[in-house]
């Protein structure tokens, strides 16, 4: 790697595409790294947090054109919703880069310029498979289908041919530079299961990328060749550079420049890991430390995406819980590595297990006891008795293991370390029974001691919340009595006995709301009927619904399909004949107790085949939180009778 100067931690996430709203994938890498520059900062480090917007291209072009906009308006609006959603959700980024301000885009003309000149981009014909869902001409090896198209591998759309002009960007000069590259520095990527799959990738050749388009007029254009304008991948990828100054903050950009850590999901990987070094390796940047490339959120198995339909509104728990419940769930529940299914069961365990009662109990327990027994303050504080030792000792034992966890991003293990001493904390207070001693007069000073050491150990877990939970970790060290910012206190300078005698303990209030699954799901089925109300309603005519062929249907046979979690085959009798159905329905239902049942099924569905097996029509169901719910007839109610 380049030697440089640089003195401060530099962290970026990616530039989020504008042409549609923020979901909880893109809250998750942005409260990861807003996480880590906590931490760093906390170290008393210099840390810069880039994160922004990807606002040119095809998708952005097509995604306005369809609502009747500029794509700059819709850029606009949807720049607006990012930004309010980082505010709700505490993120502190320290510069929100829009690839359309004309310092970024000054920045990539004159790189662009600059790889001209020395020879690394060229002008040539590409003729190729594109896919303008993902932007990217298709690796050749994708083999065509049947109707004589080919299918994008990433994304699942249908590609078209695309033939024209173009400039070309010399990757292939760059192969064994780049392997070279990846073995001198072995956590260029990481996790490392993920480098293993890059190296393979770029030890079957590299082809020189085609990295202009004419066909796109939403674009930076080419230096002094405007019916071209350039790849959304080789513009969006430099915002790593001029969002911390390239070209115009020059002291910034030596101050920070190569980033320690691009954080990433999976999915854009490759462009990362093989593009974007090699970019830098052309223009003669520095490389950056790390591309870390974390997992995905997945609802029902599958990763949540817009083009999926099943992206999660984060303020459908925003709006209910506040912000330090969702970024505590999401850094908790999986390591950064893996992927995570999402589920609001999973979500309302955590914050109800984890945060209302071992930690939020905890607080206010002890708290108000300080303000019972103590009248909200240490005065003559007892000697250290072996248990009280064993407490800080366990501290200071625990504090490097969750320094080390968080300086290498295994956030949910830092996690776990604090929760068992969050349990040690607690079962100190069962063992010492402060509320019996101070029934007693004479052991006052052992009362406080007691008291004491709680307060201390939860002063220093409040302390190494912050980072991923800052608003509740300020308000514990706030009823505590500390004034000041906790980014104000220096982690080299943290002290087990920070508190000062006489230090007045403030009444708590809850932190952590305790809110039943029952009520939350009324809440957000009552929020989602009117985010939906707000969208247009598609309308059918009567007409087209008298086409559909509604019936009773009747189950006879039932079976688990092989191999599948959630897949049922049914034989349904609808009257006439009997018909197999393929259903999603076993993580609900039991085979056993479908038999016999008689439900709302489509008739004159066209077939498809699923899992190898061809589904003849389709039952109806209720959907909620991804679960079948059937609403099953009478059984008096004939099998085949229409259902209007
Ligand atoms: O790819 N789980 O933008 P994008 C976890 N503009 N993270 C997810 C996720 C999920 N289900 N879905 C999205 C682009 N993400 C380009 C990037 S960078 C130079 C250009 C997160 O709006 C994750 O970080 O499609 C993923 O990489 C990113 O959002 C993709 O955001």
């Amino acid at each position: 790697m380049a030697e440089n100067s640089k003195k401060g931690f530099y962290i970026t996430t990616p530039i989020y595409y504008v042409n549609d709203v923020p979901h909880i994938g893109h809250a998750y890498t942005t409260i990861i790294a807003d996480t880590i520059s906590r931490f760093k900062k906390l170290l008393g480090e210099e840390v810069f947090f880039l994160t922004g917007t990807d606002e040119h291209g095809q998708k952005v072009e097509k995604a306005a054109a369809e609502k009747g906009l500029e794509p700059i308006e819709l850029a606009d609006q949807v720049v607006g919703r990012f930004k309010s959603l980082w505010q709700d959700l505490n993120i502190g980024y320290d510069f929100f880069i829009r690839t359309t301000q004309p310092l970024h885009e000054k920045g990539v003309q004159k790189i662009f310029q600059k790889l001209m000149d020395k020879g690394d981009i060229y002008k040539g014909i590409y003729k190729g498979w594109y896919c303008v869902s993902d932007e990217n001409f298709l690796p050749e090896d994708v083999p065509l289908e049947e109707d004589g198209y080919k299918i994008c591998p990433d994304c699942g759309k249908k590609a078209g041919v695309v033939s024209e002009e173009c400039y070309f960007f010399k990757l292939s000069a760059y192969q064994s530079r780049l392997l070279r590259f990846y073995e001198e520095n072995p956590d260029f990527v990481r996790p490392p299961s993920r480098m293993n799959e890059v190296v393979s990738f770029v030890r079957q050749g590299l082809k020189d990328l085609s990295i202009t388009r004419t066909t796109v007029k939403w674009g930076i254009p080419v230096p002094d060749d405007s019916d071209h304008t350039i790849y959304v991948w080789f513009d969006a990828l430099h915002n790593y550079l001029t969002g911390v100054g390239y070209d115009w903050n020059q002291a910034r950009f030596q101050k920070f420049w190569p980033a320690d850590i691009h954080l990433i999901g999976k999915d854009i990987l490759r462009f990362h890991a093989i593009f974007w070094p090699v970019f830098l390796m052309a223009a003669e940047f520095p490389l950056p430390r790390t591309v870390f490339g974390h997992g995905w959120w997945l609802r029902d198995e599958t990763k949540m995406s817009k083009s999926k339909g099943n992206v999660l509104d984060p303020y459908l728990i925003l709006n209910t819980f506040g912000a330090d419940p969702l970024r505590y769930f999401l850094l908790r529940e999986i390591p950064i590595g893996l992927d995570g299914n999402f589920s609001h069961e999973g979500f309302i365990h955590r914050v109800n297990s984890d945060l209302a009662n071992d930690l939020g109990n905890l607080i206010q327990r002890t708290l108000t006891m300080i303000q019972n027994y103590c009248k909200g303050k240490f005065e003559e504080i007892g000697e250290e008795e072996e248990e009280d030792e064993n407490l800080r000792l366990e501290y200071e034992k625990l504090k490097k293991r969750i320094i080390d966890y968080y300086e290498e991003y295994s956030i949910n293990r830092a996690l776990e370390e604090i929760w068992i001493y969050i349990n040690s904390i607690n079962r100190y207070l069962a063992v010492n029974e402060p509320w019996k001693i101070a029934k007693d007069k004479t052991k006052r000073k052992r009362l406080t001691r007691i008291l004491f050491q709680a307060a201390s150990a939860i002063r220093v877990i409040s302390y190494f919340l912050y980072p991923v939970m800052p608003e509740s970790a300020q308000k514990a060290w706030n009823f505590l009595g500390e004034e000041r910012p906790i980014q104000k206190q220096l982690y080299q300078e943290l002290k087990f006995e920070g508190l000062r005698p006489g230090q007045k303990i403030k009444t708590p209030s809850p932190l952590f709301p305790r809110v039943s699954l029952k009520d939350f799901l009324k809440e957000e089925t009552l929020q989602k009927a009117s985010s939906q109300k707000e969208e247009k309603m598609e309308y059918v005519t009567f007409d087209e619904f008298k086409k559909m062929d509604l019936r009773v249907g009747e189950i006879v046979e039932a079976e688990k399909v092989e191999g599948t979690e959630k897949l049922i085959k049914l034989k349904v009798d609808i009257g006439t004949e009997k018909r197999t159905m393929v259903a999603g329905i076993g993580d609900v239902y039991s085979p056993q107790e479908l038999m016999g049942k008689k439900l709302p099924v489509i008739a004159n569905l066209k077939p498809a085949v699923i899992r190898g097996v061809e589904s003849q029509g389709m039952i109806l169901a209720a959907e909620v939180e991804g679960k079948a719910t059937i609403s099953f007839f009478d059984k008096d109610v004939p099998t085949g009778a229409r259902v209007r």
